[in-house]
């Protein structure tokens, strides 16, 4: 594993944190989770305009936006069935980076073609603040960028390549960040090409 970049106060990237045989078997065991719980398009609270990004999520719960608002729920919005289980190769992740953190509730689990984008945001729909947030990224490289704790603050860029992992903590945790582009082609992880992203989130107080 390479050193750890920190990129902004509280946000750590780990470069080439799984190698490729890990990054092919979590790529294996996403896809099964994915026919058990379809991706999603979701849609912006009020307006109802769809996102980009396609999701889902496996843990006792998992993220989801539409109409009526953002909430962690524990079923699948359009099957009713419960998430699948967080793989033991994510727990593990977890546990080797967030230390002393309750274990996460949910893994939410982002599907980028070529075309996705994700706006600049915080992630702040979670009871728990404290706790840090955990990713991992498989697939197409992405340009991601992240700013401080206020919005329209300088921010800074970053190359998120496939089996890189990072940890958003204290300051970090409530950073705005968000994905520019994705680099079509950049990877051949995933046969259909794009990008995952895998975001591990204490919800509920620990
Ligand atoms: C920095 N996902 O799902 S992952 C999200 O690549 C989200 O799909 C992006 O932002 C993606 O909410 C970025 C890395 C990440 C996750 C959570 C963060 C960066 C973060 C929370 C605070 C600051
Ligand atoms: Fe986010």
């Amino acid at each position: 594993m390479a050193e750890a970049v920190e990129i902004a106060p509280g946000v750590r990237c780990y470069p080439g944190y799984l190698d490729s045989a890990g990054q092919a078997a979590l790529r294996d065991e996403i896809g099964a989770i994915l026919a058990a719980a379809p991706p999603f398009v979701p849609s912006m609270p009020g307006t109802g305009r769809p996102f980009s990004v396609r999701m889902s999520n496996c843990g006792p719960l998992g993220w989801i936006s539409d109409e009526n608002g953002y909430r962690y729920q524990s079923t699948h919005p359009e099957t009713g069935a419960p998430w699948p289980a967080m793989p033991g190769r994510l727990l593990a992740l977890w546990a080797a980076l967030a230390l002393g953190a309750p274990p996460p509730e949910a893994c939410l689990i982002n599907l980028y073609g070529a075309a996705a984008r994700m706006g600049l945001h915080q992630d702040r729909d979670e009871a728990e603040l404290s706790a840090p947030v955990v990713s991992l990224s498989l697939g197409d490289t992405a340009l991601f960028r992240v700013g401080g704790v206020t919005r329209g603050g300088p921010t800074r860029s970053f190359r998120l390549a496939s089996g890189d992992a990072m940890i958003l903590r204290g300051p970090g945790r409530l950073a705005f960040h968000g994905i520019d582009r994705v680099y079509a082609g950049s990877s051949t992880l995933l046969a259909e090409g794009g990008r995952i992203n895998l975001t591990m989130r204490r919800v509920t107080k620990g």
